[in-house]
């Protein structure tokens, strides 16, 4: 038997690669019987039929499962925000910023199309993303700004591109691979979002090592369940002076003696970030009383 990992599922078929091969594999015997979902992402023990194709033995245990992308075994979301062109939309990052810390994922943030706006507004939202401790990158397709470092981040890992639709995520993955040809789009002028150009989840194979999974574009995204005093843990900058509220229920509102607000009054938590906080805050409340 070998193990590899199922890059696509494609009309009825698995492809699964195992080293440098890829295997075409049919669900046959008990995975079929068990009607067993397979995602993406998912390592599994193959038995070969012949020199192309195989079956699918047994998955081994997921360490996660996204649903969007579906993909399992994800270590690390790159979450691409575009400078202009569309216009960057923080309050849609901090939203995947939660979901990615609830996920315990890796995070790298790419501001792509740098190629457009100056210099000044280049590091103006980076550097505030740096200074919460994540991992960011300046990249442009157009000069191939940033681009080998961003391969540097993707090599040897499962990584998942997200972000809305427009805003290039199919270009860089194109650009770091340019053998991956895959399809991008005009951004429509009139409503300045890309068209959903993506559209099956695929992992793809980097000759660098490692897998990197291009998904579509969306703009509206639902927040995982959490209970809304453990918000601010997903938020790092808030989750470090949480400790110093008065009171452990706080939720970074209106309470007195709240580390949080303090500190966002003294404009060492950005108020953007506070506001998107508080956003998903009302968010998460709305939602626990529907329940
Ligand atoms: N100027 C400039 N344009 C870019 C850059 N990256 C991508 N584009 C353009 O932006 C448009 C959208 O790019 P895509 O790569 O299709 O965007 P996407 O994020 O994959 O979009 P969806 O697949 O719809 O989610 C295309 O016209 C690209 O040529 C960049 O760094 N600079
Ligand atoms: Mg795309
Ligand atoms: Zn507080």
């Amino acid at each position: 038997m070998l193990e590899g990992i199922i890059v696509k599922g494609y009309s009825g078929f698995y492809y699964v690669q195992s080293g440098s091969f890829l295997w075409e594999c049919s669900l046959r015997g008990k995975y079929r019987i068990k009607d067993q979902d397979f995602l993406v992402g998912d390592r599994v023990l193959i038995k070969p039929l012949n020199d192309s194709k195989a079956v699918i033995e047994k998955v081994l245990t997921r360490t996660n499962q996204l649903i969007r992308p579906p993909v399992a075994n994800v270590e690390q979301v790159v979450i691409v925000v575009s400078l202009a062109n569309p216009d960057p939309d923080l309050m849609l990052l901090d939203r995947i910023l939660v979901l990615a810390e609830h996920q315990e994922l890796k995070v790298v943030i790419c501001f792509n199309k740098a190629d457009l706006v100056d210099e000044e507004y280049q590091d103006k939202h980076r550097s505030l993303y740096e200074s919460i401790g994540y991992d960011t990158l300046l990249t442009s397709v157009k000069t191939m700004t940033g681009i080998s470092r961003l391969l540097d981040y993707l090599k040897g890992k499962i990584s998942v591109m997200t972000g809305p639709s427009g805003v290039g995520k199919s270009s860089i993955l194109n650009a770091i691979q340019p053998g991956l040809a895959l399809k991008t789009g005009r951004v429509s002028q009139k409503t300045k979002r890309g068209r959903h150009t993506t559209r099956h989840v695929e992992l793809m194979g980097l000759e660098a090592g490692g897998f990197v999974a291009d998904t579509p574009g969306f703009s509206r995204l639902d927040l995982p369940e959490i209970k809304k005093e453990d918000l601010s843990y997903f938020f790092p900058e808030m989750a470090e002076l949480k400790t110093g509220c008065r009171f452990t229920s706080c939720l970074h509102q209106t309470e007195p003696g709240c580390a949080v607000l303090a500190a966002k009054d003294k404009g060492s938590v950005d108020m953007g970030r506070y506001e998107n906080y508080s956003y998903l805050l009302n968010e998460l409340i709305r939602n626990e009383r529907r329940y």
